[in-house]
């Protein structure tokens, strides 16, 4: 293992491989000019201890491009927006602080500035009394806090305090269930904050009884194979767990990145960002570590090899999917039909088979993100960010899809469905 880090070394040796492999697979992602660049990819492959530092700079320039424009026509970030969002613009603020770039120019001077401007509007959005709610989600909002923190600005005490607020009155439960991802983010902002010189003792106090509170609700939602919420969650919660300087004292820790492992060698984080947000955790690092980069010292020392693994569907064997669309309270069903694709097939390649067969119209849009393509319209019904409303993928009868329209592939009989709810 290469980290000189103890928590580097809980790692078991026989994993070094699929690390590397991780981190390989990423920055193949980063070569693909036809893919819009993704700031998180690129804090995965700075908090690694392996680097191919010309590939990185080519994609911080890639980045700088799309966030950075130096002619107003080039389009802004992933999803066709014109601006990016909060979130957007914190991962690429991160993103320039893990480059170690000089912050005092003009133009990075301003980026601080209008993601201040975005932490003022989504903390009035919660103030205001018909709403209640930030512009994106919480999320965003702990990411924006924990990006300013990160470059050392002072954030807003009322911003700050809404964050406190929102955490300490359960704002990221809904019931027993944790939102562990939004939980974590605001954790890691929590533990930078605490340690900024700029508050007065009695945030700091509330700051520290935060992150205690954190670290306790992330612990009691691991579940018994080891994850904490469900897998895809989990680099989140282990990242604040490090951060919070827990990871070696709780026996949760341990499982959690066990868990983390079993999955990523049977290949369950082929997404780039889910895969970009585990990379720091297998080198014992958080993204609060970004604060404290200095990029010197750095060698090369991750080779790429030539295999591409690729899906494999097979146009031999095929299968057959059910798939019904739902639009409650509306009954009966928009959809419901038996689709045949080769094995292997992602939901999208269903969701594309259905719209090709002529006898019964099916339609659908997505929308591209950072986690890969959103199911945002389907049968003309659309989700609109005002409207608070999505299109769920759900397996029969009930449970919950893990995984995007891309990445997930459906067995022979299964059963999909398409819900058009309210988040
Ligand atoms: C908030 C959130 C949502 C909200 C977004 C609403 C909003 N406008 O704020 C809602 C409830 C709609 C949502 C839906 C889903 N989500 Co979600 N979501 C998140 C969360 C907590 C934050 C996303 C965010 O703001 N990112 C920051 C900004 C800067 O990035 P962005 O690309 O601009 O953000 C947009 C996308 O992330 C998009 N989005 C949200 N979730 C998902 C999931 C997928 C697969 C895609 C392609 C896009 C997408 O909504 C964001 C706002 O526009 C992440 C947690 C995480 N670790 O990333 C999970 C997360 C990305 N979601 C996840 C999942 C599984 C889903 C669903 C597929 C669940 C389902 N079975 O229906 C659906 C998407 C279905 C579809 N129509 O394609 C997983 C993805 C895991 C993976 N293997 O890739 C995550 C990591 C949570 C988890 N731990 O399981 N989600």
């Amino acid at each position: 293992m290469a980290g000189t880090d103890t928590e580097a070394q809980k790692i078991p040796n026989g994993s070094t491989p699929h690390i590397m492999s991780l981190n390989e697979e990423l920055l193949k992602r980063t070569e693909d000019a036809s893919e819009q660049p993704n700031p998180s990819v690129y804090l995965g492959l700075r908090l690694s201890d392996y680097h191919i530092r010309e590939k990185e700079n080519q994609y911080l320039q890639r980045l700088k491009d799309v966030f950075q424009p130096s002619s107003i026509s080039i389009p802004t970030p992933a999803s066709g927006q014109e601006q990016p969002n909060t979130g957007q613009l914190a991962l690429y603020l991160l993103a320039l602080r893990a480059a170690c770039q000089d912050m005092e120019t003009p133009l990075q001077r301003q980026l601080v500035t209008q993601l201040k401007l975005h932490l003022h509007k989504e903390k009035e959005s919660i103030g205001h009394k018909n709403n209640g709610r930030p512009l994106t989600n919480y999320y965003q909002y702990g990411l924006g806090v924990l990006a300013l923190c990160v470059h050392n600005k002072k954030v807003d005490v009322h911003v700050i305090n809404k964050l406190l607020a929102e955490e300490k009155h359960g704002g990221f439960e809904r019931g027993s269930q944790l939102f562990v991802d939004t939980e974590a983010m605001s954790g890691l902002a929590f533990v930078c904050l605490e340690r900024a010189t700029f508050y007065v003792p009695e945030l700091v106090a509330e700051l520290n009884q935060a992150v205690q509170r954190v670290k306790k609700k992330i612990l009691q939602a691991q579940t018994p194979d080891g994850t904490f919420g469900n897998i895809y969650s989990t680099p989140l919660a282990v990242q604040f767990l490090i951060a919070a300087g827990v990871r070696n004292k709780e026996p949760e820790c341990p499982n959690g990145t066990a868990a983390v492992l079993r999955s990523l060698k049977k290949g369950s984080f082929q997404n780039p960002l889910v895969g970009s947000q585990l990379l720091p955790v297998l080198h014992g690092k958080s993204y609060v570590d970004i604060a404290s980069m200095e990029c010197q010292a750095e060698e090369d020392s991750l080779v790429l090899s030539t295999s591409a693994p690729a899906r494999v569907t097979s146009q031999d064997s095929k299968i057959t999917i059910h798939l019904t669309v739902k639009r409650p309270p509306r009954n009966p069903p928009l959809y419901n039909e038996f689709v045949r694709v080769p094995a292997g097939s992602s939901l999208l390649d269903v969701l594309k088979a259905a719209e090709k067969r002529s006898f019964k119209p099916f339609s659908f849009e997505t929308q591209e993100t950072l986690s890969g393509p959103m199911l945002t319209s389907v049968m003309g019904v659309k989700a609109s960010q005002g409207e608070r409303k999505y299109w769920k993928i759900l397996q029969f009868p009930h449970t919950t899809v893990e995984q995007g329209i891309a990445d997930y592939i459906p067995q022979d009989k299964e059963s999909i469905i398409l819900k058009f709810i309210r988040w």
